[in-house]
C-alpha cells in the first residue's frame, strides 16, 4: 500500500453539478442523526482542507441532511465550525458583492450578491444551541453553504444567460478530465 497521508481514507468525494443530490432540499438531523452527522463531520473538514476550500455542506457529499462545515483559516489555526440545522435570523437590508466558487462546480466563478450582515442560530456538534453574527467573507460563505442545504447553487443567483454559460463550461471541463 503507497504511503498514503494518514487521512486520505477520510476523504469523501465532493459530488459535481450536475449530480441531482446537489439539488436535495435536505432534512433537518434529528436525535437519530447524531451518529451519522458526528462520523461524516470530521472527514467534510478532511475533504474541505484538501480541496481546498473553507465551507463545504452534507449535500455535496451526498448526505441529505441539514449540516455544514466551516473554517476560514484552514491553514494558520484552523478553527473549524460545525452548524447543525443551522438557520437565518436576520440578514441585513445592506448588500455586498464577492466573487465566488464552488466545490461542486470546479473552476467557475462569478460575482454573487448577497445581505453583506448575517445573524446565523444553529446548534454545535454537542447539540449546544449557538448564535453567530458575521459580515464579510464568513457572511458570504454562511450564505453559500445554507443554500446548499436547499439544494440551491451560486450560479443560481446570476443571469440565465451568465448561469448557461458556467454549466456549458462545466460540462466541457468534465468531459475533457474524462478523457485525459
Ligand atoms: O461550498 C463550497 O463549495 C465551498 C465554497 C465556499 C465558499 C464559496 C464562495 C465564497 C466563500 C466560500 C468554496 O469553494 S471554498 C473555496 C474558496 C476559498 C477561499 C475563498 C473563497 C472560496
Ligand atoms: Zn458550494
Amino acid at each position: 500500500m503507497p504511503d498514503t497521508p494518514p487521512d486520505a481514507d477520510l476523504l469523501l468525494p465532493i459530488l459535481l453539478v450536475p449530480d441531482p443530490r446537489l439539488r436535495a432540499k435536505c432534512r433537518p438531523v434529528g436525535p437519530g442523526d447524531a451518529d451519522q452527522v458526528r462520523a461524516l463531520a470530521p472527514r467534510m473538514l478532511e475533504s474541505m482542507y484538501r480541496a481546498p476550500g473553507i465551507g463545504l455542506a452534507a449535500p455535496q457529499v451526498g448526505s441529505a441532511l441539514r449540516f455544514m462545515v466551516v473554517d476560514l483559516q484552514p491553514e494558520e489555526k484552523p478553527d473549524p465550525m460545525v452548524l447543525v440545522n443551522p438557520e437565518i435570523l436576520a440578514a441585513s437590508a445592506e448588500t455586498a458583492v464577492r466573487e465566488e466558487g464552488c466545490l461542486s462546480l470546479p473552476g467557475q466563478y462569478a460575482d454573487v450578491t448577497r445581505p453583506a450582515r448575517v445573524k446565523l442560530r444553529f446548534q454545535d456538534l454537542t447539540g449546544a444551541r449557538r448564535e453567530v453574527e458575521a459580515e464579510g467573507l464568513l457572511a458570504t460563505c454562511l450564505q453559500h453553504e445554507l443554500d446548499h442545504l436547499d439544494g440551491v447553487l451560486f450560479i443560481d443567483h446570476l443571469t440565465p444567460l451568465k448561469r448557461n454559460m458556467i454549466l456549458r463550461r462545466l460540462a466541457k471541463d468534465l468531459k475533457a478530465k474524462a478523457r485525459e
